[in-house]
């Protein structure tokens, strides 16, 4: 194992921890912005610190196509490649494949897909994927799951799951570097807790390091996502982190933390920000709306970071969508509040006041109630 998860307070089932990684010590609660490239889109590794961002995620697909793991482990590993001295997790794979690719099938071998380089079929087998994420060297890395929408219901659900434990033993297998990497293993099993907890002993028995929570967040409705995240962290081990994929709503983070998740990791911050959206205390603020042409204050007034500090909603209004210095500042200042929402769920449990610290920002962005 490759990780230290040191639990530093808790407040009924949330809880703080120091995450000790190869690369850095994280404080939890905490989110991963979503890098596709090897980059945060429009950010800077320097600024990326500065906001005060503890570990970003690397897509094993995108950089697998290019640069390839084979010149990233040629060049020293990402951490290297991109300047990045923090914590790195990398995904597996496959569900990119699936989410971004209609072509893509998956069968006991693995997932086959058509190259967006050159249109040959590939597969994308449970041990390949462990091996292009050693070659790439994050600090956490992903089985490779077999992940289906948790809309569908049926026999597919049940297949996925069985395929899901059936392929962490390939992964576990594959895997050369444990003691320089973490390999955590996905939860699957769709909205049904009977298939869940099936999963879920199958992952604990086999003592990774940390688990993660797969196959949410895909569209199905808010109790049932709750639900099965609230089943999952109560049968995981109190001594790993947990890690709910693909979540990054703020009032989805404050949940799953109240509920004992851990970690979080979402494109929404950055992406709505290139959409001209600004995360505030209140919710959302829509920059590309006329009323903010002529507005002179910062995007949140609360908020200290560098763009708050220097620029007003007015100059970010003139800019978004048209230079992408618009964009660039708004993913700035949705990531530091991103980064400022972890720290306040990790200060606020350790301080004995996380009910207060909840009931605050429920009141902020719900001022009527509803
Ligand atoms: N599995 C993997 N990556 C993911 C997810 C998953 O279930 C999700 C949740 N839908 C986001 N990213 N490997
Ligand atoms: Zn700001």
């Amino acid at each position: 194992m490759a990780l230290r998860f040191e639990v530093l307070g808790r407040f009924n089932r949330a809880r703080a921890a120091n995450l000790t990684l190869p690369h850095f010590l994280c404080q939890t609660p905490l989110f991963m912005p979503v890098g596709t490239q090897g980059t945060i889109k429009g950010l800077t590794t320097n600024q990326l610190e500065e906001i005060g961002c503890q570990i970003i995620l690397g897509n094993t697909y995108h950089l697998a196509l290019r640069p390839t793991s084979e010149l990233i482990d040629e060049l020293g590993g990402l951490h290297k490649f991109m300047n990045w001295p923090r914590a790195l997790l990398t995904d597996s794979g496959g569900f990119q494949m699936v989410s971004l690719l209609h072509l893509a099938d998956i069968t006991e071998k693995g997932v086959t897909f058509q190259s967006p380089v050159d249109g040959k079929p590939m597969l994308l087998t449970p041990e390949e994927s462990i091996q292009i994420q050693n070659r790439i060297g994050a600090d956490i890395i992903m089985a490779l799951d077999d992940v289906v929408k948790t809309t569908i219901t049926g026999p597919r659900i049940e297949e996925a799951m069985y395929r899901t434990l059936r392929w962490i033993d390939r992964c576990i297998a594959a895997h050369k570097r444990p003691n320089e990497q973490n390999l955590f293993g996905i939860v699957q099993g769709g909205l049904d807790p009977v298939l869940r907890d099936i999963c879920v002993r199958g992952l604990v028995d086999r003592n990774l390091p940390g688990y993660a929570i797969g196959g949410l967040a895909g569209g199905e409705d808010k109790d049932s996502f709750w639900r099965v995240v609230a089943q999952c962290t109560a049968a995981l081990p109190e001594d790993k982190p947990r890690y709910v994929m693909g979540v990054g709503y703020p009032l989805d983070i404050v949940v799953c933390s109240a509920l004992g998740a851990d970690m979080y990791d979402c494109v929404y911050p950055t992406r709505t920000a290139r959409f001209g959206t600004a995360l505030v205390t209140e919710g959302v603020l829509k920059l590309k709306h006329n009323v903010m042409a002529d507005d002179t204050r910062p995007i949140d007034p609360t908020c200290a970071c560098m763009v708050c500090k220097n620029y007003t909603r007015a100059y970010i209004h003139c800019l978004v969508t048209k230079d992408a210095m618009g964009s660039q500042l708004l993913s700035y200042h949705n990531l530091f509040y991103m980064m400022k929402l972890s720290r306040d769920l990790h200060s606020s449990i350790i301080e004995g006041r996380f009910p207060q610290f909840v009931c605050d920002f429920l009141r902020k962005m719900f001022p009527k109630g509803d």
